[in-house]
């Protein structure tokens, strides 16, 4: 018999929906979202979350910013989209404003994160053979263990994670896997002569916001510019001011070669990623060499620019910075008090908390996926990664009442976790 509406509530028919008709290459937590603002979001019950994933920080300047609203409908009607095959109003103020904002002389505007991390491998393959005189397609790319830098067939030949490249070969060949964190590691790696760049994130986001050494991200920057070979520093996770700078890089007092950003760069309105470089590298893209139909389109280019003005505005770095600060102490507090609690790490408002793995009195699993459905009652959303990490990364507008009051509920729930 077909269950009227009424007896399946809006939740359970989304879930559904999903379920029957789209892919099942995820396996979210049973919330269904229908609204978003700055740091909350609301479900299609009415029920109001903080939002603690910021669609893996793509929303840091909040959910639905009154400013990329109104510059995205005035834009929608003017004029969305040209190709790359005709000038368009709005590029060359984009492209300019972009390069000062982020102290680089050129730029490639892509749309995805892994549209610009693939940009980044082809200009670094072409930098290798036209710049430093590689043999042809013999050209190296190191990489670090427990990287994620997006999901096409390159991409994953790349990474060191089963999940994300099992059964997807014939794989990319051309890259050296170092641990990563591990300056000798990459000096013996440096020493290949076919070596044309590292590709690495300042902090690991998927792995669980591993946060390196302070003198790592540094030191490998000067030992690449010592072996001629550029550093790609994908950001595309910890740029945007996530972790108490505009650039997550910027840390480390040295210039990444190359910078891959996406995500928060059109604070979640539309994808809009851009690559960073000097003439010295970026010239080796010639007219015809690369492209995308919607890179760099009228509407990406206004909400970017919009975009990143509000994180200078607002002043989104200072205070990731100042509240990212304030909550690992608060974390830290509930690592003294429960044994489960193993430890919390991050930078700026990018931070995690392990939990470990435990087994309730019936023998049902307690895990960090149990303490997220609790969290989510409690009216917080976040979610695991790889088991027992959970990544707490709020939008970068709340404010410090609002971080306290998130403290409260994650603390009520590891409480009740008990
Ligand atoms: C998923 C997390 C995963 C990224 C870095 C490039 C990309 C990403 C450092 C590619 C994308 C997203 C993808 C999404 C979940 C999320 C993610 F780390 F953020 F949590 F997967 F690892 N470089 N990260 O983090 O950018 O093509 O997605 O725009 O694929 O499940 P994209």
């Amino acid at each position: 018999m077909q269950q009227t509406t009424s007896t399946v509530s809006k939740t359970q028919q989304a879930i559904a929906l999903e379920e029957r008709y789209s892919a099942h290459n995820y396996h979210p937590l049973p919330v269904v979202l229908d609204r978003g603002k700055g740091v909350f979001v609301w479900d299609v019950e009415g029920k109001r979350y903080y939002d603690f994933l910021s669609a893996y920080s793509a929303v840091n300047q909040g959910h639905c910013h009154p400013r990329l609203v109104k510059a995205m409908q005035e834009q929608a009607g003017e004029l969305t989209l040209t190709s790359r095959a005709f000038y368009s109003s709005k590029l060359g103020g984009y492209a300019e404003y972009v390069c000062k904002t982020f102290g680089y002389e050129r730029m490639m505007p892509m749309n995805t994160g892994a549209e610009a991390v693939e940009t980044a491998l082809k200009m670094a393959r072409r930098w290798g053979y036209e710049k430093k005189g590689i043999a042809k397609n013999a050209a190296k790319i190191i990489v670090c263990e427990g990287n994620f830098h997006g999901r096409t067939i390159t991409i994953i030949s790349a990474s060191t994670d089963p999940d994300s490249n099992t059964a997807f070969g014939p794989y990319t060949p051309g890259f050296i896997t170092i641990p990563y964190n591990d300056l000798p590691a990459l000096e013996k790696a440096l020493a290949d002569p076919t070596v044309c760049a590292f590709l690495v994130e300042p902090i690991q986001g998927e792995a669980g916001v591993f946060v390196p050494d302070d003198a790592y991200i540094g030191k490998a920057i000067q030992l690449c510019r010592a072996n001629n070979v550029l550093f790609m520093a994908d950001e595309v996770q910890t740029g945007i001011a996530r972790t108490g700078k505009l650039l997550c890089s910027e840390h480390s007092g040295e210039r990444p070669d190359v910078v891959v950003l996406g995500k928060a760069v059109s604070g979640g309105m539309y994808p809009v990623s851009v690559v960073l470089a000097d003439n010295a590298v970026m010239e080796v893209f010639t007219p015809g060499s690369h492209g995308s139909t919607f890179g760099g389109n009228p509407m990406a280019a206004r909400l970017a620019m919009e975009a990143l003005e509000i994180v200078k505005d607002e002043q989104l770095a200072a205070q990731s910075e100042r509240l990212g600060a304030i909550f690992r102490s608060e974390m830290q507090k509930l690592v003294d008090a429960f044994n489960y609690v193993k430890l919390v790490r991050g930078k700026g408002l990018l931070n995690a908390v392990v939990i470990e793995a435990r087994k309730a009195a019936d023998g049902s699993p307690k895990t960090a996926w149990e303490l997220c459905l609790l969290l989510r009652d409690n009216g917080l959303l976040a979610k695991p990664t790889h088991g027992d990490i959970i990544r707490f990364a709020p939008p970068l507008v709340i404010t410090e009442e609002q971080l306290m009051e998130c403290c409260r509920i994650i603390a009520l729930s590891v409480k009740q976790f008990a």
